[in-house]
């Protein structure tokens, strides 16, 4: 029901919402409410979570037009430099560009160090763009639950490039992934892969590797980085038959390879969809992040069932002095959750 006594402008804007206005708000491209409804979907009220739901699923019809790009890095790497200069030149030629971040420590810290607008300045007063830090609280799939649910808002609302940043620690790169049509991996030259952080599976992700900062006396070093990473890239086994991973060079900072890159984005996008894999690889995200909720809210129904609960402690320390085995404590702790184990 709409109140019915708004007399200042304040007021409206700080009552609470129903969710045919969220869903109208986000439609009609109206950026206040595209903030809001992304702040409701964040909420962990359960109040909230229901609403939530209730507007994803007016919203569902309205998504799935974006092309949906992860970008993963060390820190320093230049993920935010080159998203502003990626951005500005996808929204310079007509496109409309979001910016999500899964920043794995804000889980513990509660700070969000990704998505900081300060590498991103011309981006985030960008009309067509729009940047939203890591939701600052929960576990990682927590966060990442809300990030997939923000990136359903951000294509209701009409966004058709949405970026999901992540730093590359190895926690997040494989949920970021697993909701992304094409993973690209930035790296630096003059760094061992150790030293990178990243780690040979991180790299059997990535659908494309950018060697970022080729320019000044740095170019040649990332000319022959791209080239190792080309022959690593060429022994793996691919993600999908449809597509080769591919090495380039770039410059964020002077805009280098910028094109050619996202040429490259759009032929991954083709070959998949002529391939028919574009459309599977998204039903199969669908069906996994389904049996990934299914997984994280049973363990928390069942670690919050009163005789579950009473009796962990004493397992676990049964199990760590080796008076019952493993396979015995955790059949004993299925069964007080009701699951028939034999
Ligand atoms: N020379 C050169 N410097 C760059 C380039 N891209 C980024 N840098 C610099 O590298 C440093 C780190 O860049 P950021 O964009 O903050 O890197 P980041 O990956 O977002 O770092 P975190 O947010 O800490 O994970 C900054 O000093 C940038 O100016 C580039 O293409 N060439
Ligand atoms: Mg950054």
């Amino acid at each position: 029901m709409p109140h019915p006594t708004i007399t200042s402008p304040l007021i409206a804007l700080r009552r609470e919402l129903t969710v045919a206005e969220y869903a109208e708000g986000v439609l009609t491209g109206d950026r206040v409410t595209l903030g809001r409804a992304i702040t409701l979907v964040e909420s962990t009220l359960p109040a909230h979570e229901a609403m939530a739901q209730e507007l994803l699923l007016q919203l569902l019809p309205h998504t799935g037009k974006a092309l949906r790009l992860g970008i993963t890095g060390i820190p320093g790497a230049g993920k935010s430099t080159f998203i502003e200069a990626l951005g500005g030149r996808l929204t310079a030629a007509g496109h409309k560009v979001a910016v999500l971040a899964i920043d794995p420590s804000s889980t513990i810290s509660g700070g969000s160090i990704l998505g900081d607008k300060t590498r991103m300045q011309e981006l985030s007063a960008n009309p067509n763009a729009f940047i939203r830090p890591s939701p600052s609280s929960g576990t990682l799939g927590g966060v990442t639950r809300k990030t997939r649910e923000t990136l359903f808002v951000c294509e209701a609302f009409g966004f058709d490039v949405v970026i999901i940043e992540t730093v590359g620690t190895g926690q997040s790169e494989t949920v970021v992934d697993d909701m992304v049509d094409c993973f690209l991996l930035l790296m630096v030259a003059g760094a061992g892969d150790e030293l990178q952080g990243i780690k040979r599976g991180v790299l059997e992700l990535a659908d494309i590797v950018a060697v970022n900062k080729a320019d000044g006396d740095n170019v040649q070093r990332a000319e022959l980085a791209c080239r190792q990473y080309a022959t690593g890239l060429h022994f793996m086994r691919p993600k999908v038959q449809s597509w080769t991973p591919q090495a380039v060079v770039c410059s964020a900072r002077t805009g280098r390879g910028l094109d050619e890159l996202w040429t490259l984005v759009e032929a991954h996008r083709r070959a998949l969809t002529h391939a028919g894999d574009f459309t599977t690889h998204r039903q199969q995200q669908l069906v996994r992040w389904m049996w990934s909720m299914i997984n994280e809210r049973l363990l928390a129904a069942m670690r919050a069932h009163p005789a579950v609960k009473e009796r962990i402690l004493p397992l676990e320390l049964a199990v760590t002095e080796g008076k019952v085995t493993a396979s015995q404590a955790a059949a004993a702790l299925l069964e007080a959750f009701g699951v028939d184990t034999m």
